[in-house]
């Protein structure tokens, strides 16, 4: 009788698991890059967040499922940061994303950031225990761990590619 070998067909060999968007989820790695996960209770982000996408929601996502029971606070910068950070001013007012964060359900607060220099008050202002940020920015906001005296982690997550508050505006602009 001959054998059979079962080998899987190549469509069945498991991958990276993947999002609904075809994206690699990274909740393991997130949750294996600090040293002990069940110590993390609050989660802070900052960003703009002009012309809210799913990258930026994508922050907020990954975040809640890596650390279902922790909070999630969202820093939006103010215009005026924007302003100095990226020389215009955003598309969308700071009230207005402010709203439309702290609609999203995986957000559970929001405040405005007024200053980057002040990323480390903030982090202790709400008590927070890891800082999280597109990788975008990997690196710049490392120093937040030594001015928390090492109570604020910090970790980046893959920048949701394809898509981009430029790339929102320009395809406006096109189509005017
Ligand atoms: N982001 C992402 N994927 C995208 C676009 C943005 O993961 N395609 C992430 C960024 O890496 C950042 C967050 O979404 O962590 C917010 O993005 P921006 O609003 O562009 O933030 P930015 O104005 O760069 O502010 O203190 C704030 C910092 O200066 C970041």
């Amino acid at each position: 009788m001959s054998e059979h070998r079962h080998f899987p067909k190549k469509s069945s060999i498991p991958t990276r698991p993947v999002d609904r968007f075809g994206m690699s989820v990274e909740e393991d790695s997130l949750r294996a890059s600090v040293s002990d996960p069940l110590r993390i209770h609050t989660v802070i982000t900052f960003g703009t967040f002009d012309c809210l996408h799913r990258g930026h929601v994508r922050i907020f996502e990954r975040v809640k499922r890596a650390f279902p029971h922790a909070r999630l606070v969202v820093g939006v910068s103010s215009d005026a940061l924007n302003c100095s950070k990226k020389q215009r001013a955003p598309i969308v007012s700071c009230a207005d994303r402010l709203y439309m964060c702290s609609c999203v359900r995986y957000v559970d607060s929001v405040f405005t950031e007024e200053s980057l220099e002040l990323k480390a008050e903030y982090c202790k202002m709400h008590a927070a225990d890891l800082l999280v940020m597109g990788d975008d920015h990997l690196g710049r906001f490392d120093w937040v761990t030594e001015a928390t005296a090492g109570r604020c982690a910090v970790a980046y997550l893959e920048r949701t590619p394809h898509i981009s508050t430029t790339s929102i505006i320009e395809k406006c602009s096109d189509s005017l």
